[in-house]
């Protein structure tokens, strides 16, 4: 067998990852990707309180905190027909949109910009020069002096000097697959910085709508935040005011920093323009509704499927139908009653933690066999790529102003075909893009909150149909939502009020499950195959595409 090169654990993600990649020489012929941990979250949710689920079913990750909680709400509210007021759905697009904005700038300075950034590079940089560069492509952003960044050089070199690089230390600093200039990499550290402070602030949206963060408080029928402007209550003048600040600060930091950073970077590593391309079938759930949940057509973002490239045709997705949503065990560590060789909707999934076949501890993956704690879903039987670069495609493809603007000017900037996109760096940029146009966004839905109260619309709260006795003794429903990481589904079966059957099918689950009953691979899976590895002892390639994809295993496993 040819040498496989093993990354286990891959740092800078949330969960526990491991990637195997078989080599014919430099070249990885064939990657596999295991999630190597097991959690069972969905069998803690049988039997108990649907209007619960959520803060169990919230608990599935800490990273997109909000996102499992809102699935589930949602999910309940199909199964049992609840409304959701305005204010309530108008709440929880700012709630998931803030989401997006703090978790993509989280992503991109402070798990990815390192496999681009190279630290130790930064403190060969001329502080002068560095200011000039900063000006240059963010004109008015503040901090930008020749004296800002001599001080972020100065703590940078205090970190080195100890010995003790921190937060920075055990990367391939100095490998040749580092391309950016020293000023660049200052600029870019001194931005990594600033990140962290930026993000502490505008996280508090979520604790001014939901009471903290990560996991704020949600609620099935509406949201539990209550609405008084001239009250200490939640939300009142002074809170709103508050929520506005945020959304400008938002908007600030991805107008004057992340969208500049990503262009710069960019622009030194286009051969990555060619590099990871992955499946080439995308799919997106849709999300952000304007009326509500009932009327997709009112949706920021559609849905649908994008097969082979093809953005003119886009096939519709019904997460309801038996054959088009199913898991697959074939390659995972489960076993289905039914045998491992079947496909099953999510209404009929299974979770067993008591599989019958080899396991961990092993030396290296039994790849013809079983090899990782994560499911295969597919749709109609097809792997899919979900995340940002289908979101940006699907809003594309559908002519969506806003998006189509930002990606002519992009690839024009960077002088790259619309093809660039299907790429480790396509799907990077692609999340930036995304960033700015939900961050713009939300100024919308806070205006038409900020009316709604004027005219006197306060409800937050369906309570109709809230007590149990009012329940059919039997219902099942599906609650949906496009998360940071892409397509994210809760199914629910409740039977006399108890939950019967949960079942999560969850983004990272999609681009990191291993192959599938016909051998088919998952999203990393099929992006690493091709790579050229320079040093196989220092896998910075392995770690550029998998890192675009914004791994959460933690959410993968469940
Ligand atoms: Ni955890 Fe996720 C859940 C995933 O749906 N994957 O974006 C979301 O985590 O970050």
């Amino acid at each position: 067998m040819a040498d496989r090169v093993v990354v286990d654990p891959i740092t800078r993600i949330e969960g526990h990852l491991r990637i195997e990649a078989q080599m014919n020489g430099n070249t990885i012929e064939q990657a596999y990707s295991a999630g190597t941990m097991v959690r069972g979250i969905e069998i803690i949710l049988r039997g108990r309180d649907p209007r619960d689920a959520w803060a169990y079913a919230q608990r599935i990750c800490g990273v997109c905190t909000l996102v499992h909680g809102m699935a589930s709400v949602r999910s309940v509210e199909n199964a049992l027909n609840y409304a959701v007021p305005p204010n309530a759905q108008l709440i929880r697009n700012l709630m998931i949109a803030a989401q997006y904005v703090h978790d993509h700038v989280m992503h991109f300075y402070h798990l990815h910009a390192l496999d681009w950034v190279d630290v130790v590079s930064a403190l060969k940089a001329d502080p002068k020069a560095t200011s000039e560069l900063a000006q240059k492509i963010s004109p008015s952003w503040p901090n930008s002096s020749a004296g800002y960044f001599a001080d972020q050089q100065t703590k940078l070199k205090k970190f080195v000097e100890s010995g003790q690089l921190g937060i920075f230390a055990k990367a391939y600093w100095g490998h040749p697959a580092y391309k950016l200039p020293p000023e660049a990499n200052l600029m870019a550290v001194s931005h990594y910085l600033e990140a962290l402070a930026w993000q502490r602030d505008v996280v508090k949206l979520h604790a001014i709508f939901g009471g903290k963060n990560p996991h704020p408080n949600f609620l099935v029928g509406g949201v539990p935040c209550p609405i008084d402007v001239n009250s200490d209550s939640a939300i009142n003048m002074e809170r709103l005011a508050q929520v506005q600040t945020i959304i400008k600060q938002m908007q600030d930091f991805v107008d004057k920093v992340y969208v500049p950073d990503t262009l710069a970077i960019a622009s030194f590593y286009k051969d990555w323009f060619k590099q990871g391309e992955g499946l080439g079938n995308f799919m997106t759930y849709g999300d952000f509704p304007e009326k509500g949940m009932d009327d997709p057509a009112s949706f920021l973002i559609p849905s649908g499927v994008i097969l082979n490239r093809d953005l003119s045709t886009i096939h519709p997705v019904d997460l309801n139908a038996d054959d088009q949503i199913q898991e697959f065990v074939a390659h995972s560590w489960y076993d289905y009653s039914g045998g491992k060789e079947q496909g099953l909707h999510p209404y009929a999934g299974e979770t067993e933690l008591n599989y019958s076949g080899p396991k961990p501890p092993y030396t290296q993956l039994e790849v013809d066999q079983s090899y990782s704690w994560m499911k295969s879903p597919r749709w109609k039987g097809q792997p899919v790529e979900v995340g940002p670069l289908a979101r940006v495609l699907m809003l594309y493809a559908t002519g969506h102003e806003h998006t189509k603007a930002l990606v002519d000017y992009s690839l024009k900037y960077l002088d790259a075909p619309i093809e660039a996109l299907y790429s480790t760096l396509g799907r990077t940029a692609a999340r930036t893009l995304e960033t700015k146009v939900i961050a713009d966004k939300m100024q919308t839905w806070f205006d038409n909150l900020v009316a709604n109260i004027k005219a006197g619309d306060t409800k937050t709260f369906n309570e109709t149909l809230w007590e149990p006795s009012s329940w059919p003794s039997k219902a099942q429903g599906v609650g949906y939502m496009e998360a940071p990481r892409g397509a994210l589904a809760h199914w629910i079966v409740i039977k006399d009020g108890k939950i019967d059957n949960y079942q999560a099918v969850v983004p990272s689950t999609w681009n990191a499950g291993p192959r599938d009953v016909q051998n088919q691979p998952g999203a990393y899976e099929a992006s690493l195959a091709g790579h050229e590895l320079h040093d196989p002892k220092q896998p910075v390639e392995i770690l550029r595409t998998i890192h675009s994809f914004d791994p959460c295993i933690a959410c993968a496993v469940h």
